[in-house]
């Protein structure tokens, strides 16, 4: 079962899910043809050794998109102002929320994909599609629902290479839509990438919100707070001043069990304490016969490793 059938509220489907395509008309196809052109030619100047450049399992692409392509932040600006996806972030993640990321992503052709990861506590991305992509080619991999699971993946030892993921991919969905879409994913869902065996190049862009008090990387220049100052999105983008009183939002936090919160947080919080998960959702037979298979693969997988040491 996936959700691209399923007609009930986005909000309702991306608590149920982990991940949501927001099916709206939010960007217009001149803005999403500029972000996507300039991007790409920011990509193709930029040095490979520049400290934002992404060179990382088959992906590529670079980090602190606004400090390259300085017409990004007006066509961002009107995304994350738009009252749909306001609405939708406060519930998802609370009403004091920081955008800590903003990176262009290219799965090239040969890609072999990623490993199926967590990554740390709060972490709500949002990706703008830069090109359709209704196949399991070089696009984000999610094990439905697993959010919900109360057990870390690193702590089930199941965080499973992307040799598996690609192998047995039927048991993963897609980030599935068309350029232009926004599509939201909660980073708590296991998640990686599958291959890319096209001959097509997978591109988009991660936006990156975390919730009130949580870091991630570092904060803004000066140079991309002064381009932001008369528009919405300057209040969303942390200053050095947020950075030094926040907490890093770090999967060792989860694994330590030291989850940061705060009142104002919602759903991408609640959904680390084993109390809400209890009181509020059900895992499904379908995602607990998915998780036991996969813990048998591994399984296979380390006494077949043992076997050749
Ligand atoms: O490249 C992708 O599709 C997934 C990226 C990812 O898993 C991550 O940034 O944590």
């Amino acid at each position: 079962m996936n959700q691209y059938n399923d007609k009930r509220s986005k909000i309702n489907l991306f608590k149920e899910y982990g991940y949501v395509n927001f099916e709206e008309e939010i960007l217009r196809k001149f803005d999403v043809d500029l972000l996507d052109k300039e991007s790409a030619e920011t990509y193709t100047n930029l040095s490979e050794s520049h400290d934002d450049f992404i060179k990382d399992s088959g992906t590529e692409g670079f980090i602190n998109l606004p400090a390259h392509n300085k017409n990004s932040l007006k066509i961002l600006d009107s995304v994350v102002t738009h009252p749909k996806i306001i609405s939708f972030l406060k519930e998802i993640i609370g009403s004091d929320y920081k955008i800590w990321d903003i990176s262009y992503r290219v799965s090239k052709p040969g890609d072999n994909g990623l490993y199926l990861h967590q990554d740390g506590p709060g972490q709500l991305n949002m990706a703008i599609l830069l090109n359709d992509n209704k196949l399991k080619n070089g696009n984000t991999a999610f094990l439905s629902s697993s959010h919900l699971i109360a057990k870390s993946q690193k702590s089930l030892k199941l965080e499973v290479p992307p040799l598996i993921l690609n192998m047995f991919s039927f048991l993963f969905d897609p980030l599935y839509g068309k350029r232009g879409d926004i599509f939201f994913f909660s980073n708590k869902t296991w998640h990686g990438r599958f291959a890319n065996k096209s001959h097509k190049e997978n591109k988009l862009i991660f936006i990156a919100f975390f919730p009130k008090g949580y870091r991630y990387n570092r904060p803004w220049s000066d140079d991309v707070l002064e381009r932001s100052k008369h528009l919405a999105i300057k209040s969303l983008l942390p200053t050095k001043n947020d950075y030094k009183d926040a907490v890093d939002s770090s999967c060792e936090l989860r694994e330590q069990g030291k989850i940061y919160n705060h009142k104002d947080h919602k759903f991408t919080i609640n959904i680390e304490s084993d109390n809400y998960l209890k009181n509020n959702t059900n895992i499904g037979v379908i995602l607990k016969t998915k998780v036991i298979f996969l813990k048998f693969l591994m399984i296979v997988i380390l006494f077949i490793r043992k076997g050749y040491k």
